[in-house]
Order: structure tokens, then sequence, then C-alpha cells
């Protein structure tokens, strides 16, 4: 039998959990007490009628550090009175097959899980000298919402004490099957799972694999999937080769790695090398023809990019267009959307696709939590940022492979008729025929990642200080380029939760022009050192005409207009962002 010890602690900080969970770097993880502060912290924010006797999930990205943190964690819910640790095999769950898992899975007992950990610090690098991350999910399957991570950063600023069994053996997490232990409440059971089970149930419920079998086999159409070395890996062979007959030499970098194979596992075109290489988008050509489609994904295998043949799908297009073909070509929407959400300083094109179909559309801060509050009220179906993030209310996280298979079913629903020799209607058809009926957004991210963090701020508040005066904007709008139009109004964003009428204050800067373009500025949650500044750039474009520009030929004046406006170069000393997407 276990035994309970209470171990004394203090305050460590810097403990607040950012957009998605908190991320340090594996060293400050590993320092004494440091996971176990921050998972006591939780363990006291849910209560201690929540913990008792509950199932918890603890799995991840599988990133450096997890396995330990795994053992730290189940020994630490045994001792707080938890009844049941569930763990992915090798402790590997992508983020969203952890939210399935809450939400679908039954237990070898009859039991359901009321909550995750998910070890993971999604698109930053891992290894020893690189992040780690934790966050916590609640029984709905997504993230903490802020009054629970508000809590938690409080407990963290108090703690004295943790609990821990520290004579409970390690758990082999390398096989599934279900370890029992007596301890002074009872029983504590560890049950080991496969990773991809219940999420491939999931997607075969909501798609129809059989059409998106027919299109990966057809001699006219070729795909492959990259998985940056992430969690996604563990999904793609399952559901891509096995279930969807996909070729195995389809597959890019998905065997799961605890550094990511030194690169950073962060689907764009900076960091998606090898893939964007072969979909004919890299520096020097690729060999022979590229593919059709291509799609990469996170370390957590939350995020996605998707390209076609010698084309960039930007995200916030990829979410209206993915909502503008939902309910013909998925069978999990036929009967229809109930609304739409976009985070903020993603484009306005699914907000065009809302009003075209009637649907009803809400624009929330940065983080997938704010979705959540929506979905569970039944007001929302189909969500995106323009981080490389889409999804749906049948999880309650972002969801890569879900949006690969979104946009299979799309493409296979319009090609149903020439799957077998006519012309493909390609991902690049698909695109340019959306911004034929729609209007296009350009649109470009610049990011200054690891600026000095008194730099950035102070770069904020001027931007904030700016905007109080709109006849002042315009004059220096104005003095950079004439080729922009006024700007309307300028604010920092904030957003009340229609739901629980919650308030997220200084969610972001925003410049909205009178022709609907907007630059927003805002500093990033998910870093793990210094500041980063976070710039995007929207400019809409109505007519069909105009819409086949280059996208950073159409967004050059606005860009020029961001980066003089804010001072950019005074404040942070850069010359140019660290990333572009
Ligand atoms: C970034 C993205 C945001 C996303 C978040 C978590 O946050 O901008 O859209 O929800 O990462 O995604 P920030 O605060 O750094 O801008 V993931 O895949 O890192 O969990
Ligand atoms: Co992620």
């Amino acid at each position: 039998m276990f035994s309970v010890t209470r171990k004394q602690s203090a305050p460590i900080d810097g403990q607040k959990p950012g957009t998605s969970g908190l991320r340090k770097k594996v060293k400050v993880f590993m320092q004494p007490h440091y996971l176990q502060n921050f998972v006591q912290s939780t363990f006291n924010a849910l209560t201690t009628e929540k913990l008792r006797g509950a199932t918890l999930v603890v799995s991840g990205d599988g990133r450096y550090y997890s396995k330990d943190a795994i053992q730290i964690i189940i020994k630490m819910a045994a001792a707080n009175g938890v009844r049941r640790i569930w763990v992915g095999q090798n402790g590997l769950l992508s983020t969203p097959a952890v939210s399935a898992v809450i939400r679908e899975r039954v237990g070898v007992d009859g039991s359901k899980a009321s909550g995750a950990f998910i070890l993971t610090a999604s698109h930053n690098p891992g290894g020893p000298h690189e992040d780690f991350g934790i966050k916590y999910n609640m029984e709905n399957g997504g993230p903490a919402p802020e009054g629970i991570t508000d809590k938690i950063y409080e407990n963290t600023k108090a703690i004295n004490e943790y609990l821990i069994a520290e004579d409970l053996p390690d758990v082999d997490i390398t096989a599934t099957g279900v370890t029992s232990f007596g301890g002074p409440d009872g029983k504590f059971d560890v049950e080991v799972f496969d990773s991809a089970s219940d999420y491939v149930k999931l997607m075969k419920s909501i798609f129809d694999f059989e059409s998106i079998r027919k299109l990966l086999s057809s001699p006219n159409f070729s795909f492959c999937y990259d998985a940056l070395h992430g969690v996604g890996g563990a999904y793609a062979k399952p559901i891509f080769v096995e279930k969807l007959g996909a070729k195995e030499s389809s597959l890019l970098n998905c065997t799961p790695k605890e550094d990511f194979g030194g690169g950073h596992p962060d689907p764009n075109l900076t960091y998606a090398k090898e893939l964007v290489a072969r979909m004919g988008l890299g520096k020097s050509d690729s060999q022979g023809e590229p593919p059709e489609f291509g799609a990469a994904a996170d370390g957590d295998a939350d995020r996605n990019m998707v390209l076609g043949k010698r084309f960039f799908v930007t995200p916030s297009d990829s979410v209206a267009i993915i909502a503008a073909n939902a309910i013909e070509s998925i069978p999990y929407f036929s009967s229809g959307l109930k609304g739409v959400a976009r985070s903020m300083p993603t484009s306005a094109a699914v907000d065009v696709v809302a009003k075209h179909l009637n649907l009803k559309f809400f624009e929330v801060p940065t983080g997938w939590k704010f979705f959540g509050n929506l979905m569970d009220a039944g007001l929302c179906s189909i969500c995106g940022e323009e981080s490389f993030g889409t999804g749906s209310d049948h999880i309650r996280e972002k969801d890569g492979i879900w949006a690969v298979l979104a946009w299979l079913s799309i493409i296979a629903y319009k090609n149903k008729e020439n799957l077998s020799g006519g012309k493909l209607v390609t991902v690049e058809d698909i695109v340019r025929n959306h911004w034929a009926t729609y209007g296009r957004h350009y649109y470009t991210r610049y990011d200054y990642e690891n600026v000095d963090a008194g730099a950035a701020k102070e770069l904020m508040a001027y931007l904030v200080k700016l905007q109080s005066s709109l006849p002042e904007v315009n004059k220096i709008v104005k003095g950079i380029s004439s080729d922009v139009s006024n700007v309307a109004s300028a604010d920092e964003f904030e957003y009340k939760d229609p739901v629980d009428g919650s308030i997220s204050k200084h969610q972001g800067i925003r410049y909205l022009f009178e022709d609907g373009s907007r630059l927003v500025f805002r500093l990033s949650g998910t870093g793990s050192e210094g500041a980063t500044i976070r710039l995007y750039i929207e400019q809409y474009e109505k007519d069909s005409s105009k819409t086949g520009r280059e996208s950073h030929e159409a967004l050059a004046p606005l860009v020029d207009v961001a980066l003089k406006l804010s001072k950019m170069q005074e404040f942070t000393g850069r010359s140019e962002p660290t990333v572009i997407t």
C-alpha cells in the first residue's frame, strides 16, 4: 500500500498560465518542486470534491521530460485522492485526442474522465535545452477557462506544500492495460490505452471515409502529410494509411521524437521545409511533380497547414472555405451549422461566409478556450484562428487532422464526377473560386520573437496612447502612404463572453480602416523567453478582377504603415521580423 507524503514547498515566481498553459524551458521545469507546485495548485483550484474519486487523463506530445512528468503527476494524483489516471500508450496523446478522450472514452471499468493534464509546448521546439509545457483541460474537453487559470496562478503564489505518493512505483506506460494500487483511501488505478483508437473512431463518425478513400486512391490525386516529428505521426498512419489507403511514402516525419528531430514543430512556410519543398513552394525546385495536396501539423497536432500544388492556403481562408463547404461535403454538418467563430486577429474571411449563409458569428480573443463556451451553448459549429488552428464542436480543441480530413472531404465532393479521369478541381481552384464569390482577404502576420520584454511593453503602451487621437493617427498614416484608406476607429479589444458574461480585457490593439483593412498588435502568451510581438495585417478586396495579386505586393503599403506607425524598429531594434506567416 502506498502512503501519502506532505512535502514542504514555497512559491516559485512566474507560474502564470499563458494563452495555452504554462510553457518554460525544460531546465526551469526540472527545478525542484517546479512541476509539483503547478500540479498541486491545479488540484487545489479544482477543489477536493471534484478531485476525490475522479478519473484524469495525463499525456502529451511526447516531448523531452514528458515521461518523468507523467510519473510525478501519477504519484501526486494518487496522493490527492484521484481514483484513476488514464495514460495514452508511451504517454502520447495529441491535444485534440485528449479532448476526444475526455468527451468520448469509456474506461475498461465503465469510468469516464473529468479532466486532463496535457504535456506539451505545442509548436515550440523540444529537447533538454528547449521547451516543456503543461495545461489543464476541463470536463467538456476544453482548456481551463480564465477563472480557473487565474485561480491556479493565485495558488502558485501561496503554495506551502504538495502531496505525493513517493513510494508508489513507476508505472510501465509502454504497454496497454490496468495497474492497480492500494492506498489510504482505497484503490488507485493507472490505465494505459491505445493513443489513436478513440480519436480514429470519432473521425470515422464525422467524415465519409469511403469518399476520401476513393479520392486518395484516384490516379488523379496525390497526397502528403508531414507531422514534423510531433505526435500527429501516431494518428497519421492509422488514419491516412490504414483506414484511407494512402501510401506510406506520403507520410513525412511521422515518427514522434522527444526533440522533434531538432526542428521547430511549427507548420508554416518557414519551419515545414521538407513539405514546402515537396509541394513545389521551396526556394529550390523539388524533384518531380509535387502532390496535389499537402498538410503539416505542429508538435501536439492541433495545428494544421494546408497546401495545394505550389499553393499556400492561409489559415484564415481555410476556416472560411471549410465553413462555406461543410454542409454538403461533411456528413457531421449535413443538418446545418449552428454558427461560426474566429479569433480577433484572424481575417474576416469567415465573417463574409457567415453573412452569405446567414449564420451566427462570433469574434473572440486569441486562444481556443474562448470557443468552448460558445460550443457548449450550441452557438458555434466551426471556428478557427489565423495561427494555423481550425476546428469544430466535435471536440473543444483545435484539430489538425480534422482540418486535413475536412479539406479532403471538400476536394472529394468537388471531384466526385471526375476521379477516374476528368480534370481535377484542385486546392488552388477551390480557393480562387472562393475568392471570386466572397472576395479575398489579403493577410500576413509578422512575429518579432524574443524581443526585450520592456521594449515590447513600451511599444504596446505607445500604440494604446496613440489610438486615443484618430486625427493624429490619420495624419501620421497619410504621411506614410497615400495608398491606404483612413483609420475609422482604433481600440483595445475587449471581449464579453455571451454565455457566462465574463470579460477579457487587453486582448490586442486594433486599427480599423474605412475600407475594411486592419492592423492588429498583440503580445504573445505562449513564448518562454522575452516577449513576442505579433503584428497582423489584413486588407479586403471585393473586386474579383483584383483577387489574384501576390499577397506581399497587395499588402506592401499597409505593412509600411504598420511598421512606421508603431515605430517597430525604434522600439525593438529589429529591422526584420523573425517569422512571417
Ligand atoms: C498562439 C497563437 C494562438 C493559439 C496559441 C496556442 O498564441 O497566436 O492563436 O491559440 O498560440 O496554440 P500567442 O498568445 O502566442 O499568440 V498551440 O498550437 O501553441 O497550443
Ligand atoms: Co499546438
